[in-house]
């Protein structure tokens, strides 16, 4: 980035400009998220499953946001690769009502994609998603869960928090962190 679009966004004049991945397995509430995230007047009143991925445009907290919400189907995994050279940090929601399941499955996409050069200390957001159902696991039980401190490695700033995209609870707070670090 130039030193004068530099200067221009320290003075608040102009907005960084950053891309961000939203992955996880299938169900997680990847896309009930990115919707809940975009401004009030572009959110959708029923969000339709992603197949493949889906790109938005919107801004969050001073920062122009490129969110890539990619689908948690087998089938689409390769399609995550040509995204990962190009973002800035990574969103990844597990279920917290998920069961075993889904943990190890959440564990093993978590460090499989994380292993990648091209990822290398970027940011990472853990969303501990459904909170809002009494059974759901707390964001340190899922931390513990997915291994995320191993899967993490060293010399990447990282982040867990429980939420509900359904209702919105803990997301703001996660952005903020993640925003905070791009
Ligand atoms: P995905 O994009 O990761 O595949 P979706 O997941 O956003 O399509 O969500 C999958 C299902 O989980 C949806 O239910 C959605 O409403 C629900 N969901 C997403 N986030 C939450 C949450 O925070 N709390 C609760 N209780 N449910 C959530 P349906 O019934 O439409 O399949």
């Amino acid at each position: 980035m130039g030193l004068w679009k530099n200067f221009l966004i320290r003075l608040g004049l102009a907005k960084k400009k950053r891309s961000i991945l939203v992955v996880g397995l299938a169900n997680g509430g990847k896309t009930t998220l990115v919707n809940r995230m975009k401004p009030t007047k572009d959110r959708e009143e029923d969000v339709a499953p992603t197949v493949g991925f889906s790109v938005e445009r919107f801004s969050l907290h001073k920062c122009k946001l490129t969110v890539i919400d990619m689908s948690g189907q087998e089938r689409y995994l390769d399609l995550w690769e040509c995204y990962y050279k190009e973002c800035q940090a990574v969103v990844f929601v597990v279920d917290a009502t998920g069961g075993d399941d889904v943990l190890r499955e959440s564990e093993k996409m978590l460090r499989g994609m994380l292993r990648r050069d091209e990822l290398a200390r970027r940011p990472l957001l853990v969303f501990a998603n459904k909170s809002d159902v009494p059974t759901a696991l707390g964001a340190s039980d899922i931390a513990r869960a997915v291994d995320l401190m191993g899967a993490a490695g060293d010399g990447r700033a990282w982040h867990i928090g429980a939420c509900s995209a359904l209702t919105g609870v803990g997301i703001d707070e996660g952005f903020r962190w993640l925003i905070g670090k791009l």
